[in-house]
């Protein structure tokens, strides 16, 4: 029988070319780090330039933190694969008997992300080309907000115009806003449809817009409106707030009833509004929480087999996506090992060069393959497909055979009412449910108590026996909003790196959770992310500590012609060179890799610095988790800058994030300024003077070189994006100047 499913190695077009760099770039490596040693003990047998030895010392730890990282970045990038679905022969095999699905749309917060938005991602999953019987869509909504009750009510009835329209003219993408987007012609030619129908829709769609957008801006449902959904009532009490509210499941869509029929004659599939109870003396657990009550309040409504789950600034961007992903639960042999399949998370509102180096495509193009070559991807959150067993904590067993013929309540429970069912719904979605059920958050559903409780679950998930497949089609499935400023960048790097240090210090550190149960190259692929937040101090060390060693006369690498230079040089040389190959060959840009390599160390030496602190003193018990939600809204004044590429520093805030970035940039700048005019101006008067400050002169240049943007933002920029004065001012006067000082004084 046919497979539905294929799968193609890729990668470094010639494989031994890979095996030339990566086995001199080892051996490189490890001259680096003997000539440091070597190094080391000269100078502390010298004896008189003992700090030297320290530094020197200081330099050797670095080097070993990176090298070791450079290795466990290898573990993922021996064996990449690409898969292929082939959706016409699951459509030939299996016609209309398909499983049901259920979506799950997560929100937290309104006002970081606007309820609009939230809409356009619901309606572009209920678009999907799939039989809207089996289909279920659910949105959690974390915030316990009516007004985004109130947008879903509004997409409901929205749905009943916008989804025979997709249907009628196959349209694509199925996201309104994403649609209404394009310009009018290219959409016009697009759709081939007759000038009322689109204008028609494009009209209520504008409508559906603004009145979301005006109940937002008042922050008040109309009274009109709150008397044609029972579902406003749940607001009625004083006493609901985000942080203390009953639970509340309300079913806008039953697609099941067979009297709901859109304008076009056919049913839209279900939909559902559920916010999980939340009191003030329980643990709500943040995301988990939210999609563990999912998993729980679908169960009563619709337990599909297949779930998939979605953030909501994420659209669908192809409507057979679903297909596609069944292609890989549904086939013959392999099928039944796989657990989740996982889509990459792609942005749409990239810049060319992407400023802040948020594209992920190295990510997605490169390591993600790798680690699905060494069996299965990371689950990250969104754009992931689960088995509803596998959530449920399922152990994988070669018998293991799924009937899709019986699961799924297409027709189930006909005559219950929905009000008994959104009863049933409610009570599993209360505070004491799991309370009395406590294997949920850790034998079952996602796991509790880590800020990427994503990652944990997949993890276990593998380590229970299943395969996962990561599916990353030419065509994106699934488009969502990068943050559009560095705060933002830099606020989301700090969450991932906390996250995944936690991980790599919890139990769940893939290296001991996943022995024996996953193979070695996936343990060490999931540690490449658990070692972001730790490879702040070295990364430091190595941004402040030459640069003002080539202040003072202080050498720190060995001299030019010494043969101890070479692997230096040949070791840099060739990781950038790769490291910019694999960005071209993803589809990055030269400006592209030269802004991620800007955005390198202002993450290291910010976001993971401070991801880092709160590890640590959460672990000591000195601070609680937090869940920090990436803003999705950004002023029009904003929004321009980012689209002509500048760094937004926010003239007026003065976080030390920004004080790190501009005392590093700074201190690269004065250090570079004071070693040259020292080296030139013949300080030690010969050529060898200049041979032993080499690498360091090369190392500290390209350091301002790639600061240029944030030289510019302190001192040239006028616009509202700058960098603030009192950030410039603090940086200098309060870091790099008594850092020199000191400096040039103590050593
Ligand atoms: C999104 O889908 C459209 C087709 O509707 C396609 O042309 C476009 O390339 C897709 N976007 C991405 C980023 O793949
Ligand atoms: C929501 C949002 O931030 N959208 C932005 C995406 O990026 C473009 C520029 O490329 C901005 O104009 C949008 O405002």
């Amino acid at each position: 029988m046919a497979r539905l499913f294929a799968t193609e190695s890729f990668g470094f077009r010639a494989r031994a070319l890979y095996g030339v760099y990566a086995v001199t770039v080892s051996v490189g490596i490890c001259l680096v780090l003997y000539g440091r040693a070597v190094g080391v003990l000269s100078r502390a047998a010298a004896g008189e330039a003992g700090s030297e030895a320290w530094l020197w010392l200081g330099m050797l730890a670095a080097e070993l933190w990176f090298g070791l990282c450079w290795i466990v970045a290898q573990s993922v990038r021996r064996g990449p694969v690409r898969r292929r679905a082939f959706r016409d022969r699951l459509a030939a095999r299996l016609g209309d008997k398909l499983p049901c699905v259920d979506i799950f749309v997560c929100t937290a917060d309104p006002r970081s992300e606007p309820p609009i938005m939230v809409v356009s991602a619901v309606l572009s999953v209920m678009a999907y080309s799939y039989p809207a019987d089996k289909l279920s869509v659910y949105l959690s909504d974390d915030g316990c907000s009516a007004l985004t009750f109130y947008a879903l009510w509004e997409a409901s009835r929205f749905a009943k115009l916008w989804l025979p329209f997709c249907r009628r003219h196959s349209i694509e993408p199925r996201s309104p806003a994403a649609y209404f987007s394009e310009t009018d012609a290219k959409l016009r030619a697009g759709a081939l449809c007759s000038a009322e129908d689109w204008s028609l829709v494009k009209e209520s769609y504008k409508e559906m817009t603004e009145r979301i957008d005006s109940a937002v801006m008042l922050a008040k449902v109309p009274e009109e409106i709150k008397a044609m959904h029972k579902g406003f009532y749940e607001w009625d009490s004083s006493e609901v707030t985000s942080q203390n509210h009953q639970p509340i499941v309300q079913v806008l869509i039953d697609g099941k009833d067979r009297s709901v029929v859109d304008n076009g004659g056919s049913m839209p599939p279900t939909l559902v509004y559920m916010a999980g109870e939340k009191r003030p003396h329980y643990h709500h657990n943040f995301k988990a929480g939210a999609m563990n009550a999912l998993i729980r309040v679908s169960s009563v409504i619709s337990n599909s087999p297949i779930i998939l789950n979605v953030d909501c600034d994420v659209y669908s961007n192809n409507s057979d996506s679903i297909r596609d992903a069944l292609c890989f639960f549904m086939d013959e042999e392999m099928g039944h090992k796989v657990g989740f399949v996982q889509y990459p998370q792609n942005y749409t509102n990239l810049t060319k060069n992407d400023i802040y180096g948020n594209s992920l495509n190295v990510i997605n193009e490169v390591e993600l393959c790798g680690m699905d070559g060494v069996g299965g991807p990371a689950y990250i959150g969104t754009g992931c497909f689960h088995r509803r067993d596998v959530l449920c904590g399922r152990s994988f067993a070669e018998d293991y055979k799924h009937d899709w013929d019986d699961t799924g309540i297409t027709a189930a429970k006909p005559q219950e009412r929905i009000d008994e069912i959104e009863e049933q719904a409610k009570s599993v979605a209360s505070c004491a449910y799991e309370a009395s059920n406590t294997q949920w958050g850790r034998e079952m559903g996602v796991k509790y108590g880590c800020p990427v409780e994503d990652v944990i679950t997949g993890l276990a998930i593998q380590c229970r026996g299943w395969a996962s497949v990561y599916f990353n089609p030419q065509r994106k499935a699934f488009l969502g909003l990068a943050p559009t400023t560095l705060a933002q960048t830099l606020l989301q790097h700090r969450r991932f790196g906390e996250g995944n240090f936690s991980i790599l210090l919890s139990r769940y550190c893939s290296v001991l959770f996943g022995h024996g149960k996953i193979e070695l190259p996936l343990q060490l692929g999931y540690c490449i992310y658990g070692l972001w937040a730790p490879s702040s101090l070295p990364t430091l060390y190595y941004v402040i500590v030459p640069s003002l060693g080539l202040l003072k006369g202080i050498p720190l690498f060995p001299e030019i012609t010494s043969p101890w230079s070479i692997p230096f040089v040949y070791v840099s040389a060739a990781t950038y060179m790769y490291s910019l190959y694999e960005a071209l060959s993803s589809g990055v840009t030269v400006r592209g890799w030269w802004n991620g390599q800007r955005m390198w160390i202002i993450k290291r030496t910010t976001s993971y610095l401070f991801a880092m602190i709160d590890t640590v003193s959460r672990l000591l018990g000195l601070s609680a988790m937090a869940f920090a939600i990436t803003p999705k809204v950004t002023d029009e004044d904003q929004s321009r800058r980012y689209g002509q590429e500048l760094l937004e520093f926010g003239a007026s805030s003065t976080s030390p994030e920004l004080v790190i970035v501009a005392a590093t940039a700074l201190l690269s700048l004065v250090c570079l300024a004071g070693g040259l005019s020292w080296v030139l101006a013949s300080g030690c008067g010969s050529t060898s003077c200049l041979s032993a400050f080499c690498l360091q002169i090369v190392l500290c240049g390209a350091l301002a070189a790639v600061n240029v943007p944030v030289y510019e933002a302190m001192l040239l920029r006028k616009d509202r994006g700058r960098m603030a004065f009192r950030v410039s001012v603090a940086a200098c006067f309060g870091l790099v100047l008594p850092a020199c000082l000191i400096w040039v004084n103590v050593f």
